[in-house]
């Protein structure tokens, strides 16, 4: 990989989600090594701390069946800006969550310089519901559907307004929890998702082979990487709000990574859902740096 520069953002949001700590996620992070392992590679790393989140919980609800929606519009509306800066210089952004709801913020800052955005949503979930669909009310579990600007208007119109990636621009890589409007969603939109099921048939290999090619064929000015550290299987990353069983491997992850380093698409990432009060001696943080470690060009040899 090119010698890039990394500016480092951190989001201790846990609103987004009703289990506490995830807060905590972008220190266990940092705590595992990320920015001397990245500058290890030959980037130059700038941290610029975190986003202010109350820790604190309003209780003067909005008038809406979403969980904490103050909170979570005010932290992406920050983060949004802040990346927007970063995208602006030139830098690569690199977000540390906090529950996966931060990407809307992400993604947001992120259209102030890429006009035809792809993402890769490496999750257990496809983070497609809305205000009517959820089974929850937590807005981590809407994030994708907000990006192509359906949802909470407040939601889809943070930074700007409206759609700020086109359904045919994602790819959701790792699948295996779908509630049935997301189903209906990735249906009606034409997201491209590769399940569990196509990583068990096909291979690792084949996917990432088949995922780069499709976004490649879409004219993209940028490819967004968002790993919830969900997408892989709870033996490996056991300090993560909703474990899915049945999830990617550390190797397969690890691949995932390296085949996206070697096709050089990715312009941005963010690394959520890390969860220290659920985890094992820091476990899930630890993985975290090692993938990012892959997918910013250490090699093995
Ligand atoms: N689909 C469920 C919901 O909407 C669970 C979402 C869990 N999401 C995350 N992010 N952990 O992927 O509530
Ligand atoms: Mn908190
Ligand atoms: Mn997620
Ligand atoms: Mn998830």
């Amino acid at each position: 990989m090119n010698r890039l520069d990394i500016t480092v953002v951190g989001v201790p949001l846990d609103y987004g989600q009703s289990r506490r700590g995830v807060d905590m996620g972008p220190s266990a992070i940092r705590y595992a090594g990320a920015i001397k392992r990245l500058e290890a590679i030959g980037h130059t790393l700038k941290d610029e701390g975190d986003i202010q989140v109350s820790a604190i919980e309003r209780t003067d609800r909005a008038n809406t069946n979403l969980k904490n929606l103050e909170e979570v519009v005010s932290a992406t509306t920050e983060l949004a800006e802040k990346v927007a800066a970063i995208v602006e210089k030139g830098e690569f952004p690199l977000v540390l969550g906090g529950d996966h709801s931060i990407a809307i913020g992400t993604i947001a800052g992120l259209t102030s310089k890429y006009k035809n955005l792809g993402v890769i949503w490496y999750d257990a979930h496809a983070d497609m519901n809305t205000a009517e669909t959820s089974p929850s009310g937590n807005i981590h579990g809407m994030p994708l559907a907000v990006t192509m600007g359906l949802g909470h208007e407040r939601l889809v119109n943070i930074y700007k307004d409206g759609q700020k990636v086109k359904p045919e621009n994602i790819v959701i890589i790792g699948a295996r929890s779908v509630d049935p409007g997301e189903r209906a969603l990735i249906k009606e939109k034409g997201v491209k998702v590769f399940t569990m099921h196509e990583i068990d048939r096909d291979g690792m290999t084949s996917v990432m082979n088949e995922a780069i090619e499709y976004l490649q064929s879409k004219n993209l000015d940028g490819v967004h990487l968002s790993l919830d550290l969900d997408g892989l299987d709870p033996i490996y990353t056991p300090g993560v709000g909703t474990p899915v069983q049945g999830g990617i491997s550390y190797r397969e992850s690890h691949l995932a990574m390296e085949m996206l380093e070697d096709a050089g698409i990715i312009t941005s990432a963010e690394f959520v859902e890390v969860n220290p009060i659920l985890d094992e001696k820091n476990k899930t943080g630890e993985v975290a740096v090692e993938l990012m470690g892959s997918l910013f060009g250490e090699k093995l040899l």
